[in-house]
């Protein structure tokens, strides 16, 4: 008896022992935080609105994961363990049996708030011992938990706490995408790309919430992407590229690769076969298609506007009912892009019953087509897209038909241009593009396109003179975060001398991932504190 009520009593005392403790490490966790401030965090794209309430929220190893149960929520919610991981080394449990006491947490919601309507809005709320994610949508759920990977510091933050801490500042978020449309273009054809180049790129352009990632696959120096019903295309077509190197193609397995990687970030791959010009590849695959009776060579210089296919061939047509019809069919994005730029030595009455008769190829395979902006000089269907990427006369001749314009002007958007005369890649052609000059701009009032046709922003990276991942790097970064902002963000938003900070605090970030970025000069460049293998060793 005597002996049961002594258990009993030290039972209660343990309990509230452990009851104490947990109180002091819960205080240990909220105080001596560095003051933080919402509003001043190094958000890319910037977010519509924020408040902060300069407190700071404790991600450590008590933190739990915990999602709702509709579809790709779950999903949502490992990546972010995923990348919290990798970013901090903590091993943060999604969706366990139980929240213990000592935890905090983050909820990834969904929610059916009139606020959150828009496609990809999320909110944030972030107090000091949750953080709650409130979206329509798995999208939009995606697209906040890349707000909370920019919001957990690079570096561990000083605390009492026995056990490292990041602090996320507190506050609310509330964000939504100005364009629906967010993309950047990748030419694999002057020079091929591996899917592992290919996957690191997408993982980028995702951290800053991107939704498109558009693939040049053919052009004059190479087809690289397999056909099945037309094999010699990249067995002929894929065995080079410029400078003459190997080339190389993906296969339609390599290729649903790429797009399962990217549906997983919530972003589409736009598949891109560039004709009626740019078919040199296929053209000495097939040389049937080229209509001159001639088996060109293969080609590994730069030059454009030497080719074409003899648009007036019927058999050509069901070639390209083939060739569209087997990459639809393993493309689950809405969009399929013709190409149709620079097409110099097609008669114009051909290239325009070519680009017409290829419209209803593409739609006939459920897809909505997209082509550079010379398809303008058709008669396009409404649903159809015009890139503008040269012409403003013909993007104005695709508004008055009621399309949609991608806004891609090579003069302000083409991460293929130097950034001045001493850049180590790149072209001059239309321009040089400074970091500043690329964000510097406003797609919403460009040469007279009407805001509401516009579906979003492009940026294209064509790949004459650069060959590898590093090359591809120092063109695209810093640009490319900077058409992240232009195409999430609204004008009054965007101000180059705070997003200029922003940027600089990319730096650690850009470091982590081994990004071979080009360090402009107008930037002050944030120095990394621990490199990435230091907190790995921690
Ligand atoms: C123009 S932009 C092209 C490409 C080149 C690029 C180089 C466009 C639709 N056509 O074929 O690669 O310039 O900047």
């Amino acid at each position: 008896m005597k002996n049961s009520i002594l258990v009993k009593s030290l039972l209660v005392f343990l309990t509230i022992m452990a009851f104490s403790a947990c109180i002091e490490e819960k205080k240990k966790r909220v105080i001596n935080f560095p003051q933080t401030d919402l509003s001043t965090e190094n958000l890319i794209p910037k977010p519509m609105k924020m408040i902060a309430t300069n407190g700071g929220f404790a991600l450590d190893q008590f933190t739990a994961i915990y999602t709702s149960d509709n579809a790709g929520y779950e999903e949502v919610g490992k990546f972010l363990a995923e990348k919290i991981k990798g970013k901090t080394g903590l091993d943060i449990q999604v969706n366990v049996a139980e929240i213990p006491d000592m935890e905090t947490v983050i909820y990834i919601n969904r929610s059916d708030s009139l606020e959150l309507n828009a496609p990809e809005a999320y909110q944030l709320y972030i107090t000091l011992d949750s953080v709650i994610l409130n979206s329509n949508t798995a999208e939009g759920a995606f697209r906040g938990i890349q707000t909370i990977r920019q919001l957990i510091p690079e570096t561990r933050s000083d605390s009492l706490a026995a056990y490292p801490i990041w602090t996320i500042p507190t506050g609310k978020i509330s964000d939504s995408p100005q364009f629906e449309y967010r993309g950047s273009m990748l030419d694999v054809a002057r020079h091929f790309f591996s899917v592992e180049d290919v996957k690191k790129y997408i993982d980028l352009l995702a951290y800053y919430k991107y939704n498109v990632l558009h693939l040049h696959l053919t052009d004059d120096q190479g087809w690289r992407i397999e056909i099945k019903s037309w094999p010699l295309l990249t067995e002929v077509g894929g065995s080079t590229e410029v400078g003459g190197e190997a080339g190389g193609f993906y296969t339609q397995e390599e290729y649903k690769d790429i797009v399962a990687y990217a549906a997983e970030r919530h972003m589409v791959i736009v598949p891109e076969v560039d004709m009626p010009g740019h078919t040199n590849a296929a053209s000495v695959s097939y040389p049937v298609f080229n209509g001159t009776g001639i088996t060109p060579e293969l080609y590994e210089g730069t030059q454009v506007g030497k080719s074409t296919f003899a648009t007036r061939k019927d058999t050509l047509y069901s070639f390209l009912d083939d060739v569209v019809g087997e990459i639809a069919a393993i493309t689950p994005g809405p969009y399929f892009h013709i190409g149709g730029d620079e097409s110099h030595v097609t008669k114009k009455k051909d290239y325009i019953y070519f680009v017409e008769r290829v419209e209803k190829i593409v739609r006939k395979h459920g897809k909505r087509m997209i082509g550079w902006d010379e398809i303008g000089q058709a008669k396009m269907d409404s649903s159809s897209i015009s890139q503008f990427w040269a012409s403003k006369e013909n993007a104005l001749d695709a508004v008055a038909m009621g399309m949609k314009i991608i806004m891609s002007p090579a003069t302000k958007a083409y991460l293929d241009m130097e950034y001045d005369t001493l850049s180590k890649h790149g072209l001059h052609w239309a321009a040089y593009i400074p970091t500043d000059s690329a964000y510097i701009w406003t797609p919403e009032s460009y040469e007279g396109i009407p805001m509401e046709n516009i579906l979003g922003i492009e940026a294209p990276l064509w790949s004459e003179t650069i060959s590898d991942i590093g090359e591809l790097e120092y063109l695209a970064f810093p640009r490319a975060i900077g058409y992240s902002e232009l195409s999430w963000s609204i004008p009054e938003n965007r101000d180059w001398e705070n997003y200029k900070i922003r940027l600089a605090n990319q730096a650690p970030f850009l470091d982590r991932m081994n990004v071979k970025y080009y360090p402009s000069p107008l930037i002050d460049w944030k120095k990394s504190k621990y490199s990435y293998k230091e907190i790995e060793k921690d």
